[in-house]
């Protein structure tokens, strides 16, 4: 039988309607949750995401604002507009839109966050808290992943989750979520050796590369659940996800789609995540 697909676009529908209610109330308290988005530069893959976070937020009743700056600003001029930000109360979460011009250390642009307004949770504070369980902002893909899993009755506890990759966005916070709900984790990544060898053994496979269509059913376990993370675009602009999804369909259990499977769900959590912000819940 054919893998369900677990339609992301469908799910962050559902969570996004129940945000509108949640927020219709916080606004009968006086409370509009205010997201500031800032965006470097003239690419066009994060203009285009940048903008489904605008009508996502407006979608739900959050009040949002994009700042938009040159790809020749300094570094100290983007550091300060930050602060800027942080101080002001009316902005209850941040978020500078990745990457970032080469100019520019990401990091440092992510430690002058507020960690009570970094609703991306990148910042170390957060990443820590998530580690050890303590309340935090959870970085939005991989969170959405989780709820993905957790819509479909995808048991988590006690399976092997295999997760490819492991940046700082995706990768590694995905294995750490995963860890926090009792999955038993191994990480691969471009040094692994017998990849293949590894892959079959996950009853969740997690494809966070950046190649198109590079995970065929030969990497897949039979029935296994698989998530695509991958968003490739194509020379005449199509997506395509990481994963060989017509071939891995006939082995898998459960797929996501690209597009509308994680992505939106990335959105989605970004959106929970403001809304988190703006009630104070991650003040320490
Ligand atoms: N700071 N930078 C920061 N936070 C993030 O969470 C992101 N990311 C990644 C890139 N840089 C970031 C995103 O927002 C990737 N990402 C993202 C968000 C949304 C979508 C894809 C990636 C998305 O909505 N994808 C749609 C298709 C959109 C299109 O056609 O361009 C989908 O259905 O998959």
């Amino acid at each position: 039988m054919p893998a369900e697909i677990i339609n992301g676009q469908q799910l962050a529908k559902e969570l996004r309607d129940n945000m509108r209610e949640e927020i219709v109330q916080l606004k009968e308290t006086g409370l509009t949750p205010h997201l500031t988005v800032i965006l470097i530069g003239d690419d066009p893959a994060s203009h285009s995401y940048v903008k489904g976070k605008e009508k996502a937020s407006a979608e739900v009743g959050i009040s949002s604002n994009i700042i938009r700056l040159n790809a020749d600003l300094s570094e100290q001029e983007l550091l300060n507009k930050i602060v800027e930000l942080n101080q002001d109360d009316h902005v209850h979460g941040i978020l500078v839109q990745l990457p970032l011009p080469n100019h520019i250390d990401e990091q440092k642009v992510i430690e002058t966050i507020d960690p009570a307004k970094d609703v991306d949770g990148f910042h170390p504070i957060n990443i820590g808290r998530m580690i050890v369980g303590q309340d935090a902002f959870l970085p939005c893909t991989p969170y959405g992943i989780i709820q993905m899993l957790k819509s479909k009755n995808i048991v988590i506890e006690g399976k092997h989750v295999v997760v490819i990759g492991r940046s700082n966005i995706v990768g590694k916070p995905m294995g750490q979520l995963l860890l926090n709900e009792n999955a038993t984790v191994t990480y691969c990544h471009s040094r692994t050796n017998d990849l293949k060898s590894i892959t079959n053994q996950a009853d969740i496979l997690i494809v966070a590369i950046g190649k198109a269509n590079i995970i065929d059913s030969s990497y897949v376990k039979e029935g296994a659940a698989v998530i695509d993370v991958g968003v490739n675009r194509n020379t005449d602009g199509k997506l395509t996800g990481d994963v060989d999804f017509e071939d891995v369909k006939q082995k898998a259990s459960f797929l996501t789609p690209v597009p509308k499977g994680v992505g939106p769900m990335t959105i989605t959590m970004l959106l929970a995540n403001t809304i988190k912000a703006a009630k104070g819940l991650n003040k320490g």
